[in-house]
């Protein structure tokens, strides 16, 4: 195609991004744009994916036939939003075994907070709480970007998570509420799990070398920061309800910005976990990878199905013919 004509077509576009038109998988688009999609959403999915072991590791302790039903739902819905993404993502044209083998060789990110470990009960808590907490925070938005079945997907994600967010939020309270021992917990938890929940939202904007092509495509319709800034102002009264204390002497209101100042992140600790040094980052893509290998049977059942009632349905055509 002449160059002319694929100005044109960009500057078209464009042009529906600027006037809120969502962009559907048959339009046409610039590559870059497909593959800052397929980058996103891909990496996305395989959170939710990766997502599920740290919280799976509770399901056979969770304390009551309650907790564990809630658990257990709340697990099988992070499995769902996997799918969905995934599915999402082949819409642009990219393939999920590709996609999942670039996530078991390490090619492919997800987040950096599915590679801390779940020490006690009161971390499921913290991570319905803070961790579902600050994926709304990042998510709402993206029931509005700009590509169509991206949006759409998010829609039932958003109202999925922040059942897990009460789900959290509750266990805490039960927690702060119970013994000594009990609030302890819950103390414990939130000193582990504040610091990695703030680096969900990727590095600083100043050094975020895809936000500003991401905003300007309405792919992402907040910067880093201000979303982290949203989710701090956000938790800040929630810990007080809960009566535990944010481990960071520097969080204070400040009257002036109307927002609160905050420390600063370990900036060298998240590149390490994202570089795939954190505590548990071999652990959780060697558990996915076994339970990949595990399920070829059922992946190989189900193409011998499909194809079957594929020549079944051929045969009662050509009968009826
Ligand atoms: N961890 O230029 P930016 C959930 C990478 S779902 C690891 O700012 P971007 C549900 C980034 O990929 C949680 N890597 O990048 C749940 C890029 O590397 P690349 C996941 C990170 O894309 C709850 C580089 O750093 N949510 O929690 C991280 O514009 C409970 C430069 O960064 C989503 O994926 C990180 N934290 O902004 C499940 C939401 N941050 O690709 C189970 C959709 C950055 O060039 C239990 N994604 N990087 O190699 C987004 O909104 C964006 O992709 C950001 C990053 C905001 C995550």
């Amino acid at each position: 195609m002449s160059d002319a004509k694929n100005i044109s077509l960009e500057e078209k576009f464009q042009e529906k991004i600027d006037s809120d038109i969502q962009i559907e998988p048959k339009d046409w688009m610039p590559e870059r744009y497909r593959k800052t999609l397929i980058r996103q959403i891909s990496q996305h999915a395989h959170s939710e994916i990766v997502g599920m072991l740290p919280e799976g590791n509770w399901i056979t302790r969770a304390p009551s036939l309650r907790r564990k039903v809630a658990l257990l739902a709340k697990v099988q819905d992070e499995a769902g939003h996997g799918l969905y993404l995934y599915g999402a993502a082949e819409t642009l044209g990219a393939s999920r075994d590709s996609m999942i083998r670039d996530l078991h060789s390490g090619k492919a990110k997800y987040s950096s907070i599915f590679n801390y470990p779940t020490l006690t009960w009161a971390d499921i808590g913290a991570i319905g709480w803070l961790v579902d907490g600050a994926a709304i925070m990042n998510q709402v938005p993206l029931c509005s970007c700009s590509y169509g079945p991206y949006a759409r997907a998010m829609v039932r994600v958003c109202k999925e998570e922040s059942f897990h967010q009460r789900q959290g939020f509750e266990i805490m309270m039960t927690l702060c509420n119970g013994t000594p021992e009990q609030k302890a917990m819950a103390q414990d938890a939130l000193n582990r799990w504040w610091w990695p929940s703030l680096m969900m939202f990727g590095p600083n904007d100043a050094e975020s070398s895809h936000s500003a092509q991401s905003m300007a495509w309405k792919i992402k319709r907040f910067s880093n920061d201000e979303l982290r800034q949203r989710f701090v102002d956000m938790s800040v009264p929630q810990a007080k309800i809960l009566g535990i204390t944010i481990p960071d002497p520097d969080i204070k209101w400040n009257e002036e910005r109307g927002e609160h100042d905050f420390g600063e992140i370990d900036w060298e600790e998240f590149w390490n976990v994202v570089k795939g040094n954190g505590p548990c980052n071999k652990e959780r893509i060697k558990t996915r990878v076994k339970a990949y290998d595990a399920g070829k049977w059922v992946r190989d059942a189900a193409v011998v199905y499909s194809e079957k009632r594929r020549k079944r349905k051929e045969q009662n055509l050509s009968k009826s013919a």
